[in-house]
Formats: C-alpha cells, sequence, structure tokens
C-alpha cells in the first residue's frame, strides 16, 4: 500500500515528464507553460488510491490519472476565458498570456489528448471509464452553465446552490476515485460508497472554499480576503445571510451589495458574523466532511488500507483554518 505522499510524488514525476508536440507551438506551448504551473494533483491522486484500494497499481491506473488531470485543466483554462480570470495558481491565466482564441484552442487539443490516453486503456474496462468519464463532462458542463446562470439571478436558494457545486465541483472528485476502483474491478457496491464519499468530500472542499475567501488567512490561503464579496458571489455565507437576516442588517445588506466602498468588505463580514452564517458554514464543513468519511468506512477493504484516503480527506478540509 502506498502512503498519500508516495502516491503524490509519483503521479507528480510521471506527469512531469507530459509533453505536448513541438508543433504547432503556438498551440501547444501554451498547455506545457499551464501544466508547469502546477497544482495540487489531487483528482489523479485519487484515481490511483482508488485503484490501489483493489489491488496492484496498474499503467492503466496512470494513464487515466492523466487523463483527469488533463481534463481539470482544460476545464481551468476554458473557465478563465470565461471568468476573464488574470491569475491562476498564482501566475498569468493562458488567455491572458496567449490571447482567447489559443486559450480556446489549446484548451480543446488538451482535452482531446485526455481522451486519447483513455483510449489506451484495456478494453475489458475501457467503456466502464469512458462512461463515467463522459457523464461526468457533462455534469461538469451543466455545472457551470448554472454557476453562470446564477450570477444573473437574484436570489439563489441553498438547495440549488448545492446542486450547482455538485455537478461544478464534486462530480469530477468522485469519478476520479470511482474510474480507479473500476480498473482494478472493485465491486459495484464498493465503487458506490467511494463515489459518495468523493461527492461529499468535494462538497465539503467546495463550502470551505466560500468560508476561506471571506474568514482565511490571506498570508496562509494565498487569497486576497473578500474576493467573492467584492464580486456579489453567492457563496453559501451570501445566501444564508440572505436568508437568515432581518430588519435592519436585512436592509443594510441589500444596500451593501449594490455599492463598491472601500469599507464593503469589512461590512458584510460583520454582518456575516451577527447573523452567525460563519458558524453556520464550519458546521456544514463538519456535516459534509462526517457523511464523507461514514461513506468512505462503508468501503469493504480493510480499514488500514484506507489511511491514505483519510490523510487525503484531512489535507483537503482542514479543521483549523
Ligand atoms: C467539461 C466539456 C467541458 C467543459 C468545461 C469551463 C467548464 C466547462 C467548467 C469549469 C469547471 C471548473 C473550473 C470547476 C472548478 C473546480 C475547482 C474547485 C477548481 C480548483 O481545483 P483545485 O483547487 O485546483 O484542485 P488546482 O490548481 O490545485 O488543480
Amino acid at each position: 500500500m502506498n502512503s498519500l505522499p508516495e502516491l503524490m510524488k509519483s503521479f507528480g514525476d510521471r506527469f512531469k515528464t507530459f509533453r505536448f508536440p513541438e508543433s504547432p507551438a503556438n498551440l501547444y506551448q501554451p498547455n506545457d507553460y499551464f501544466l508547469s504551473l502546477g497544482g495540487k494533483r489531487v483528482r489523479p491522486v485519487l484515481c490511483l488510491l482508488g485503484n490501489q484500494l483493489f489491488g496492484t497499481i496498474s499503467k492503466d491506473a496512470y494513464q487515466t490519472a492523466a487523463a483527469i488531470e488533463l481534463f481539470h485543466n482544460f476545464s481551468l483554462i476554458h473557465d478563465d476565458i470565461m471568468d476573464k480570470a488574470d491569475l491562476r495558481r498564482g501566475k498569468e491565466t493562458v488567455h491572458k498570456k496567449f490571447g482567447s482564441n489559443t486559450a480556446i484552442l489549446s484548451g480543446d487539443v488538451m482535452l482531446i489528448r485526455a481522451y486519447e490516453l483513455l483510449a489506451t486503456i484495456n478494453p475489458a474496462y475501457l467503456p466502464a471509464v469512458l462512461t463515467l468519464f463522459n457523464t461526468t463532462a457533462r455534469e461538469v458542463c451543466e455545472g457551470q452553465q448554472l454557476d453562470m446562470d446564477f450570477e444573473s439571478r437574484e436570489t439563489v436558494a441553498m438547495e440549488e446552490y448545492l446542486h450547482m457545486i455538485g455537478l461544478k465541483t464534486s462530480v469530477l472528485i468522485a469519478a476520479s476515485l470511482e474510474m480507479g476502483a473500476i480498473i482494478n474491478n472493485a465491486p459495484a457496491v464498493d465503487r458506490q460508497h467511494l463515489y459518495n464519499f468523493g461527492l461529499n468530500i468535494g462538497i465539503a472542499f467546495q463550502i470551505q472554499d466560500d468560508y476561506l475567501d471571506a474568514f482565511g488567512d490571506p498570508v496562509k490561503f494565498g487569497k486576497t480576503v473578500g474576493g467573492d464579496i467584492k464580486q456579489n458571489k453567492k457563496t453559501f455565507l451570501l445566501i444564508y445571510s440572505l436568508e437568515h437576516t432581518e430588519g435592519n442588517d436585512k436592509e443594510r445588506l441589500n444596500k451593501l451589495l449594490q455599492t463598491d466602498n472601500d469599507d464593503k468588505v469589512t461590512q458584510v463580514l460583520s454582518i456575516y458574523k451577527s447573523c452567525k452564517a460563519d458558524l453556520w458554514t464550519k458546521e456544514l464543513i463538519e456535516k459534509y466532511r462526517s457523511s464523507a468519511l461514514e461513506s468512505l468506512s462503508m468501503v469493504n477493504v480493510k480499514e488500514e488500507d484506507k489511511k491514505p484516503l483519510y490523510e487525503l480527506a484531512e489535507y483537503l478540509i482542514q479543521r483549523e483554518s
């Protein structure tokens, strides 16, 4: 059984050697650039972890893990175009550095490379892996569209937001684990428990991201605090606060949403605190984290073999912020 750091290193070392063709340079260099920026490589490692729960890690598991990471990176390149984001992983985004048309096409070819890698795996389980990969890709598109729809909506219900992040963020985390399990012929029931573990960890991860954007330590988390507040992003904190404030605070919050004042972040944060949105968000993270762990406990393999997965959950969802 490989430890979590061993798997992270082993995937990282192999993936570092992955190169796009040299020509046309204007198509492929932006992809080499983007992959060189790193990232946590969580999804491919999840695929390897799901794989090793049911046997030895195979070459096909590495191949699928690489396809998943390429798919994830492709979606980030396109997401940054849609969001007009300047920075990703602390560096210039592909569209900012190379132009939007290049970013669209380089992203497209990255997605195609992902499918080329997948196409090489054993035909015994290729259909099951491909079906899950395709369902997941479609769901990610659906999540992305819902997210865009929410931007122009006045109100978004908590259930709708949960549904959106489930699609946009969690299904790929869940499917990465399940694809690894499929490749070692895991029983269907265990595949489902692993998938549910990933789904709940993914939701907890996204809620934590919303929380840290408002309350995190900017140095520790490498982000400017209040980015979501400045953009009126409908995060859990804002949705909860709109639903749970009354009178003066409600009026203040609605007014703040229409302004761009220097003290907007401080004022909104004080409303979040006074209606206890911060405490509620932490409870919600804990709820999804513990549901995830419950699903993992139901996977029918030795508890000690699950240790790296518990460690990964711990790494993704930090209890102290
Ligand atoms: C699927 C055909 C197809 C199109 C994609 C653009 C798009 C449609 C979807 C966007 C999906 C997206 C960007 C979701 C956000 C997921 C997320 C939480 C990203 C950050 O993940 P980390 O923290 O990033 O793992 P690193 O940098 O570590 O890889």
